[in-house]
């Protein structure tokens, strides 16, 4: 099992290289704050919140002020937990349509920022279709009567994508603060990124989206927002591309998109992410020639805030700019972690576009991904031991 989730893991990082912590200009590339300078961070520890969870990939609040968390199981499966305690329902079960494994299985969830009113979340998952492995970003409705509980029958899928291989599916998806519904597929697979799909931008794969959920576009059941910037290509949802596998990414308060994009066999990265930008992928693994080995072109690229060799950890796991209150000398660093090395880190923007990495804690934990509550306190979901703990002082 944890040899299975570990290799799993490796798929995900190497895949998610694509996505890596960036700011992203969703908000209209608002100026970024310098964040305050506090002293060192006290010894922290992980408390646990609730276990009992099977593969669990992603913790998320619908900020609709209930505190409620939804927990999202790689099986196809979300459970909610309410005052500290799992229900014991299903929040939603749609194992049936899903191809669970390795790296496929349901990935993603986000609520719909008007969530409270309209009841609509979304989510990225796989399946198969006709031999064909596919990723389907689809829409559900909460039942009017029973606000824990999914309407499984509610499903409006709004893009379907073909996945060249198993693995490199990416599966995060992230309301902005413009609205926006922002997407992240992995390259589609394999390795080296056999197809070039990175750099395409013809091709979904290797990129991070945004999409209007709300409106249509010509056939598409969503909109392409008119500041796109890829318009004029194939692909006009495309709102950043040369990623690898952006297996998990969040908007911080002042606007940015941060990234963890994990890498191929030496460099996991974290990239703030702009408007149109390339991330480099495959030409480049974080800061260092890829295809070819040396004297890549690097024009044109943006280079991650933030990396580290395979030494330290082998998949990036993104997390959340720190905007609690438990932690004062945490607040303003980016936060992130590695599924099988399981350390976590905090990045500190030390002056304006300069980062230090320094580690968090050092644990044991096969950490698939990070979760915010309400009040900007740090959560991490275990994968392997099925659990949610927080992060606090010791
Ligand atoms: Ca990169």
């Amino acid at each position: 099992m944890y040899a299975s989730c570990k290799k799993w893991m490796l798929a995900v990082l190497l895949c998610a290289a694509v996505m890596a912590l960036q700011a992203c200009g969703g908000a209209g590339n608002s100026s970024p704050q310098p964040n305050p300078q506090p002293g060192p961070v006290p010894p922290l520890t992980l408390t646990s919140v609730a276990s009992g969870f099977t593969s669990p990939l992603a913790l998320v609040q619908s900020n609709d002020g209930t505190n409620r968390f939804f927990v999202v199981e790689q099986r196809g499966t979300i459970r909610i937990i309410q005052n500290g305690a799992p229900l014991a329902a299903n929040f939603l079960d749609i194992s049936s349509k899903v191809s669970s494994g390795g790296e496929k299985g349901l990935l993603g969830l986000a609520f719909h920022p008007q969530f409270a009113q309209n009841r609509k979340f979304y989510i990225n998952y796989t399946r198969v279709q006709n031999s064909q492995l596919q990723s389907v970003i689809a829409e559900y409705l909460v039942s009017a009567a029973d606000p824990n509980q999914a309407d499984a029958t509610s499903e409006r899928i709004l893009l379907v994508l073909n996945q060249p291989f198993d693995n490199h599916n990416g599966g995060q998806l992230a309301f902005g603060p413009d609205g926006f519904l922002y997407i992240g597929f992995g390259d589609g697979g394999s390795g080296g990124d056999p197809m070039g799909n990175g750099q395409s931008l013809s091709t979904l794969l290797g990129k991070i989206l945004r999409i209007n959920v709300n409106g249509t576009s010509g056939s598409k059941p969503y909109g392409i927002p008119a500041d796109n910037p890829f318009l004029n290509g194939a692909a006009p949802e495309i709102w950043a591309y040369g990623l690898r596998n952006p297996w998990r990414f969040s908007f911080d308060s002042t606007g940015r998109l941060f990234c963890g994009d994990v890498g191929q066999g030496q460099f996991e990265e974290v990239d703030i992410i702009q408007k149109g930008g390339n991330y480099g992928w495959n030409v480049m693994e974080g800061a260092h020639c890829f295809n070819p080995s040396s004297g890549c072109n690097q024009s044109g690229l943006i280079l991650p805030i933030a990396e580290y060799d395979h030494s330290e950890g082998t998949a990036i796991i993104g997390g959340f700019v720190y905007r609690g209150t438990a932690i004062t000398q945490l607040q303003g660093s980016y936060v992130f972690g590695d599924f099988t090395g399981g350390k976590i880190w905090r990045l500190q923007e030390t002056s304006s576009g300069s980062w230090t990495r320094t580690v968090l804690l050092t644990t044991t934990r096969t950490i698939s991904s990070f979760g915010q509550d309400q009040a900007g306190e740090l959560y991490v979901v275990d994968y392997g031991a099925g659990a949610v703990l927080k992060l606090t002082p010791q």
